[in-house]
């Protein structure tokens, strides 16, 4: 089994329940949820929208390869309302996102996944429930940045 930390945000409709229904989904569909964080209120992050966020990690044991797991996670995503997808940094409003953060100590550069995901580091509404639930992966994100 492989241990992969997703973050899930939201910002549109009923957030907790969004959070909620993609907990569920993941527990359904790609495996065990072993940590979930607390549901944070955020501040949009790189756009502008009257929209506050709520953002969560979780850990996940899952079967599913990184490509699946992708595919899977894009489907939740579809099934529960997502419509716009991000194109080059331009964000919109999303009643859900879910982004692959880590795989294992995996580390993919491809042009449709990217892992660890390339932006976690710089994101308070990733590093804060991240340091909640895995101090321990924030060590050693560190260090392999130092090289
Ligand atoms: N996701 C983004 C862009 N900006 N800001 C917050 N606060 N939370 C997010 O989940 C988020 C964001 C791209 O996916
Ligand atoms: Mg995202
Ligand atoms: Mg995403």
């Amino acid at each position: 089994m492989h241990k992969v930390y997703l973050g899930l945000g939201t910002n549109q409709g009923d957030k907790e329940a969004n959070l909620r229904a993609a907990v569920e989904e993941i527990e359904k569909r790609v495996g065990e949820i072993t940590s979930l964080s607390a549901f944070y209120d955020t501040e949009p992050w790189g756009f502008a929208s009257d929209n506050r966020f709520l953002n969560a990690v979780c850990c996940v044991s899952t079967g599913l390869e990184p490509f699946e797991l992708l595919a899977v996670t894009q489907n939740i995503e579809r099934m529960l309302g997502r419509r716009t997808k991000s194109v080059n940094g331009f964000y919109s409003d999303r009643p859900i996102d879910i982004d692959i953060l880590l795989y294992d100590d995996l580390r993919l550069y491809t042009p449709t996944l990217t892992i660890p995901h390339p932006l976690m580091t710089e994101r308070d509404f990733v590093m804060k429930p991240l340091e909640e639930i895995a101090p321990e992966v924030i060590r050693t994100l560190g260090a392999d940045k130092k090289g």
